[in-house]
């Protein structure tokens, strides 16, 4: 029998070259994995160079579309102050016009060609103003003097200017429809120039509106609801208007425009008018 301590050596030996043999194989694998790592390393390092160009790529031509932008606003802006300005100028003119052909029609010195309809010299203006006033209106100053503050009408009214408007969907006689106004702190309208005749004109769309002008007190002498003096005032009357044929004492707006004096009993749609309010 061998001795034990030549078969421990032995067993050893075995056990040395099997945990060489796994120590190799582990080298290997080891090696293998560091060459896997290293590669990945390498594609990973080349697709952050790439991305890095990507990015900065994109954040110059992020800054140029922010250039790009700033511009086309600016520009935008300076369009839109150019079109408000012409806007101005041409309703303007529309004005002038209009208050010329009022003048020319109170002086006596308008008469119609003949076979024109009532109202057809308004048609010279009609065709620009419904474009012009559609433009969005622009805000006004209501601070009087501590402002700028926007100016703000109730709900269901327009503003024009300084003023807030209430066209009536049901009719009432004349004095209903001013009773109508008050209690709203308002007034029947009172046309103070020749915009915002035209402006009641477009908005009134085709329908016959009261407008706060009558002769009940005394006939023929004719009073604004807010005490506007008449006879320095521009007049918008239909030619041969007003007739007061059938005791006529207040005044309706016709769809061209016009004025005509009409019997106050008779149920028609009425216009308020007050003054707009400062936004709180
Ligand atoms: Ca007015
Ligand atoms: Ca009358
Ligand atoms: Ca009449």
């Amino acid at each position: 029998m061998a001795p034990k301590g030549s078969q421990l050596q032995r067993d050893m030996k075995i056990s040395d070259a099997f945990f060489e043999m796994e120590i190799s194989k582990l080298n290997i694998n080891v090696s293998q994995m560091f060459n896997k790592i290293n590669m990945s390393l390498a594609d990973f390092t080349l697709e952050l160079s790439q991305l890095k160009t990507n990015v900065s790529q994109l954040s110059i031509k992020v800054a140029m579309l922010e250039k790009q932008d700033v511009e086309l606003k600016k520009e935008l802006a300076d369009l839109r102050n150019k079109f408000l300005v012409t806007n101005r100028e041409i309703r303007s003119i529309l004005a002038d016009l209009m208050t010329e052909i009022s003048k020319l029609k109170k002086g006596g010195n308008y008469t119609e060609p003949p076979g024109a309809a009532p109202g057809q010299e308004w048609d010279h203006v009609a065709p620009y103003d419904i474009q012009i006033l559609q433009v969005p209106e622009e805000d006004e100053d209501c601070s009087s003097g501590h402002g700028p503050i926007k100016c703000q009408c109730p709900a269901q009214w327009k503003r024009f200017r300084q003023s807030c408007y209430y066209f009536s969907s049901v009719r009432k006689s004349g004095a209903e429809a001013g009773r109508s106004c008050a209690t709203n702190d308002a007034y029947l309208v009172v046309i103070n120039g020749a915009e915002e005749q035209m402006f009641i004109r477009i908005s009134a769309q085709n329908t016959r509106y009261w407008i706060g002008l009558n002769d009940t007190t005394s006939e023929g002498d004719w009073c604004w609801a807010d005490g506007t003096d008449y006879s320095s005032n521009l007049k918008f009357w239909r030619t041969g208007e007003p007739n007061n044929q059938n005791d006529e004492d207040c005044v309706v707006m016709e769809d061209t425009g016009e004025w005509n004096d009409e019997p106050c009993h008779t149920q028609q749609y009425w216009i308020c008018e007050k003054s707009a309010q400062p936004l709180p």
